[in-house]
């Protein structure tokens, strides 16, 4: 298998555009992703043995389905299935930036990140332990500067090589007692009906709880939805009783909360700017 399809995804900003021009060059396309006037910029490489197609995605900073640019990179990992995505991180914003990340890991496609901006980073005197970091989100972790072309075929080196192993085993969040027990509740709902799924149980159990709409519309489209989305609702309540407060919003605030405590252990030095959920 020659080719190997990549997606880079990454909050705005953290140095997509620029990474995905070093690496394709002259040898781009920019289109409109179907049905929608966000633009999508193709691009194909030769590297080594193999050709590259790298899709630059919108940058998002989470991915749910209140955003039109989320909504777009979500669908085209999970339709699109690309061989493994990229995720740019800007090594300056390692928290906000690994908000994405961990989301990205709930679609369960293999992954590779690179800690861009590498060189702010160190100028802010930030101190990051990758090997670490790597092992906790069970992805290669690759530093890079993008504008100055530093470490970029170290990063597709790495996302060759994940594209080719079938079995990374991603960090999940985990998101407590409560949530955790609805989600396996929700999974096993879901698992009867794992022919008709394009997407990981999990991540769809989850954006049920957080009553994401467009996924509530798919699964009520199943020919076993009906009871699927009466038992999701359900959970709700029971979670919307636990927490006092929506479960979209509890669930974002044990997923930032396990990302602090992700970055407590890997940001060695420099860590500031704690992420509110305001
Ligand atoms: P995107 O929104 O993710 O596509 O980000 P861009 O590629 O447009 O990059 C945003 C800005 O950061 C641009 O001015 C880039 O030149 C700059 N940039 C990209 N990578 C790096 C890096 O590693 N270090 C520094 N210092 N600047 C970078
Ligand atoms: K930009
Ligand atoms: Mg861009």
């Amino acid at each position: 298998n020659t080719q190997v399809s990549i997606a880079l995804a990454g909050n705005p900003n953290s140095g997509k555009t620029t990474i995905f021009n070093s690496v394709t060059g002259a040898r781009q396309h920019v289109g409109n992703y179907p049905g929608v006037t966000v633009e999508k910029r193709e691009g194909i490489r030769r590297f080594k043995d193999k050709e590259l197609l790298v899709v630059d995605l919108p940058g998002t900073y989470s991915l749910t389905a209140h955003a039109l640019d989320e909504l777009v990179a979500r669908n085209f990992i999970i339709q699109d299935k690309p061989d493994v995505i990229v995720d740019i991180l800007d090594a300056g914003n390692l928290e906000r930036n690994l908000y994405l990340a961990v989301q990205l890991l709930e679609l369960e496609r293999p992954m590779v990140v690179a800690l861009n901006m590498a060189d702010v980073a160190e100028d802010m005197g930030i101190k990051i332990n990758d090997s670490l970091l790597s092992q906790k989100l069970g992805a290669p972790v690759i530093r890079t500067v993008g504008n100055r072309h530093t470490g970029l075929d170290d990063l597709l080196d790495a996302a060759v090589q994940a594209a080719a192993e079938k079995s990374q085993k991603p960090f999940f969040v985990n998101y407590g007692p409560e949530v955790e027990g609805k989600i396996s509740e929700l999974s096993a709902l879901l698992e009867q009906e794992r022919h008709n799924l394009r997407y990981p149980q999990r991540w769809l159990a989850l954006k049920l709880l957080e009553n994401d709409s467009d996924i509530c519309k798919s699964v009520q489209e199943l020919p076993g939805g009906a009871q699927i989305i009466k038992a999701a609702s359900a959970a709700r309540e029971s979670l919307q009783e636990v927490f006092g407060t929506d479960p979209e919003i509890a669930i974002a605030n044990l997923r930032y909360q396990a990302v602090g405590e992700l970055c407590e252990e890997v940001i060695l030095a420099g860590r500031s700017g704690l992420l509110t959920t305001s």
